[in-house]
């Protein structure tokens, strides 16, 4: 008979021969299946490039040497990431309009102007027009040379006396646009055609005399949705550009260039316009997108719009529509207007002397490459 200490042996012996023979055929099962669950999802592959093998002839593997695309930020322009927020009023909404309804809206990455479009840079545009030389001797672009009517493209200084009843603007009329004096202020007086071709020229201007083989994209308005995005600077919930709910900061500061109380001015430190680099700037580092002048966007204006367009960046345009948005507020307006959700319009073809521009890039690639913290304010 055996003793409990022979039967104890037996056992463990079969255990471990059972283990033994057992073990690998499990472990090689589990491998299998890991590779095979792997490869399924994509994840053993390598980077999808193209195979350099020479023995490959007569595979596609895409057109060699290729250039590396990177997009240079142009100067004087912010990059904003992509990203996605609640568009639409952020406060009461006043008149009773229901044209700025909450939707949650997705945007792509785009360069903006840090500020408003300042005098002197639209006169550089007049001068290249006068001058005829909108290129190098060798441009580096395949794109025809624009044409454009001088006449057709100067600011319209009789805005300042135009514009408001019983108001002496003649001193405006006379210097602000011409006096260097103001250089740094925002262009006014410009009519939304007048804008679009302001865009037409920069991007030939830039195609034409970079070095740059492949065309940027080009300059253009902001849609009415990008232009919003962009002045809540990365901030969930942003009545104006620098949160709010008040136009003050702690140290009692007004925040932007309006008109303050109940027709208080020059409160905030400015009767009429301001330089385009003054107030602090938004979290995506961006100047004025409330108060100064109304920027022009390139939507038509349509009460019903937000709900017709989509919730990726989305933009309603209708040339048979003579009405285009304008957006922030300006110098003559109270702090109502300045609200990063405020619509409002005018007519394309009518220039005023509160309403200028800015203009955006649309940028192409990976938005990951693009290294900008939303919540990070910029240095001027
Ligand atoms: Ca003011
Ligand atoms: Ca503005």
């Amino acid at each position: 008979m055996a003793t409990f200490g022979q039967k104890f042996d037996a056992t463990l012996k079969k255990s471990f021969m059972y283990t033994k023979v057992k073990f690998p055929f499990l472990s090689l099962a589990i491998g299998f299946m890991l590779i095979f669950v792997l490869q399924s999802c994509g994840l053993l592959n390598k980077k999808g490039e193209a195979s350099n093998k020479s023995n490959r002839k007569g595979e596609v593997t895409g057109v060699a040497k290729r250039i590396r695309w990177k997009q240079n930020l142009p100067i004087d322009m912010v990059p904003i990431k992509a990203g996605t927020f609640w568009m639409g009023q952020s406060d009461e909404d006043i008149a009773y309009t229901q044209a700025s309804l909450n939707k949650q809206i997705t945007i792509s990455e785009f360069f903006m102007d840090k500020y408003e479009v300042s005098n002197n840079k639209y006169r550089q545009f007049l001068e290249a027009v006068k001058s005829g030389q909108l290129d190098t001797d060798t441009p580096t672009t395949l794109k025809a040379a624009p044409t454009f009517d001088i006449n057709e493209l100067k600011p319209d200084s009789t805005v300042w006396t135009k514009s408001f009843a019983f108001h002496y603007g003649d001193p405006l009329m006379e210097f602000y646009f011409d006096h260097p004096a103001f250089d740094a202020y925002p262009v006014v007086g410009v009519s939304y055609d007048q804008v679009q071709k302001y865009c037409e020229w920069r991007t030939y201007h830039l195609r034409a005399n970079d070095d740059v083989e492949f065309d940027l994209p080009a300059f253009r308005l902001p849609t009415e949705a990008e232009w919003e995005y962009a002045a809540k600077g990365g901030k969930e919930i942003a009545k104006y550009p620098w949160g709010g709910p008040y136009v003050k900061n702690k140290r009692g500061c007004l925040m932007a260039n309006f008109k303050p109380g109940r027709g208080n001015y020059i409160d905030d430190g400015f009767t009429y316009t301001a330089p385009v680099d003054v107030f602090a700037p938004n979290g995506f580092g961006l100047y004025n997108m409330a108060g100064n002048v109304s920027e022009w966007v390139m939507d038509a204006y349509k009460v019903t719009s937000r709900a017709q367009t989509w919730d990726l960046d989305p933009v309603y345009l209708d040339e048979n529509e003579p009405k285009k948005i304008v957006r922030g507020g300006s110098w003559k307006d109270i702090s109502h207007y300045l609200e990063t959700s405020t619509r409002t319009y005018e007519y394309q073809d009518v220039a005023q002397a509160h309403i200028g521009f800015r203009t955006v890039m649309t940028f192409i690639g990976r938005s990951a490459s693009m290294d900008v913290n939303p919540n990070k304010r910029l240095k001027r």
